[in-house]
């Protein structure tokens, strides 16, 4: 029976039908999804981390504004896709557990640190690009609630993604001091934001099931080319290079990089990056330290049931 239902799932996606929390599913559908929104998740709260660091440090009040609005942005991002993931039937406080505990992953790239200001600018411009050639197949993935959150998702997406690059515009156009830096920036953070899309094609485990149930719509290595071609014009206009000195155009028009150091990405995975530690101490303190507002709100909740009753 389960075969049957199997095959009438599968027909239904291949209609391009949105699969909806109350619809059977198999259960490999259910846990992988549960798995990617859940990682998802984890990463924009994590990723609030790196450019938390720069808030109070930001160069003008302009920049400080934009800045704060951003980080606020990525947790309303990872409070829809808990909520997405929690339709599936795993509590919130069972997938920030995992977190937690060091057993749930999330990007690699949140493990890296933000030393100047142009981390700031190069995190927009490149991490918030890669995540947004990620995340618009997304927006069409099969299951309804997960697809649904990537549109707004993505439409703040695109505005981190100018607010970074017009950071890196405007040091590029300042002092030789400040070119360097943007220089630096981009030395440090372009093989990481690379691994972003995840492990080549032919060692990504779940690449081939979850594109038959059209949660990827692209593999990880299609994506990643796609975001190579669509930055190095980038990098001309701001006069940067980037540090793949053997990286060529071939005849497509496709820009060829060199190997990917996929050592370090399996190095970051295992929690070695350069600052998993820290990321995941500063996520335990912030949730110890707001166990009081969680304490007060199931409080006041439980006081309003009981008015309600009386
Ligand atoms: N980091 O078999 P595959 C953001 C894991 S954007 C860590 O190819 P899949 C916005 C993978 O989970 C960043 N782990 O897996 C922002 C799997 O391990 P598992 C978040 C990685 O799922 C910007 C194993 O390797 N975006 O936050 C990574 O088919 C700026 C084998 O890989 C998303 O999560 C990695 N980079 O494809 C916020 C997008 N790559 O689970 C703040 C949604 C792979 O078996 C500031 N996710 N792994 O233990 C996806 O599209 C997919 O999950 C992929 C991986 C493409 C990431």
């Amino acid at each position: 029976e389960d075969a049957a239902r199997a095959a009438e799932f599968q027909a239904r996606i291949d209609q391009d039908e949105r699969i909806e929390p109350n619809d059977w599913m198999p259960a490999a559908y259910r846990k992988t999804l549960t798995r990617q929104i859940s990682q998802h998740a984890h990463s924009e709260i994590v990723g609030m981390l790196p450019e938390g660091n720069w808030i109070t440090r930001a160069p003008s009040l302009r920049r400080k504004a934009a800045l704060l609005a951003k980080v606020q942005d990525e947790c309303g991002h990872g409070l829809y896709l808990y909520a997405a993931a929690e339709t599936l039937g795993t509590s919130r406080e069972e997938l920030v557990d995992a977190m937690l505990a060091g057993k749930a992953k999330y990007s690699s790239i949140f493990n890296y640190p933000t030393l100047t200001w142009a981390d700031i600018g190069t995190i927009g411009w490149l991490v918030d690009g890669a995540a947004i050639m990620n995340q618009i197949p997304l927006c069409r993935c099969s299951y309804g609630p997960y697809a649904r959150a990537m549109i707004r998702v993505c439409k703040e997406e695109s505005f981190h993604q100018r607010q970074g690059f017009e950071i890196m515009v405007t040091l590029c156009r300042g002092t030789a001091e400040q070119k360097a830096m943007a220089q630096n920036a981009l030395d440090r953070w372009w093989w990481p934001v690379l691994m972003m899309f995840g492990p080549p094609d032919q060692a990504s485990q779940h690449g081939d099931t979850s594109t038959r149930w059209k949660i990827k719509r692209f593999s990880n290595d299609e994506l990643r080319q796609k975001f190579v071609d669509a930055t190095v014009p980038q990098a001309q206009f701001l006069g940067l290079t980037i540090p793949d000195p053997g990286m060529k155009q071939n005849e497509n028009g496709n820009w060829e990089y060199s190997p990917i150091d996929w050592e370090e990405f399996k190095q970051v995975l295992a929690g070695n990056g350069p600052c998993n530690r820290d990321r995941l101490a500063a996520r335990r303190k912030a949730h110890e330290e707001g166990a009081w507002v969680r304490e007060a709100a199931m409080a006041y909740a439980e006081k309003r049931k009981s008015r309600q009753l009386a």
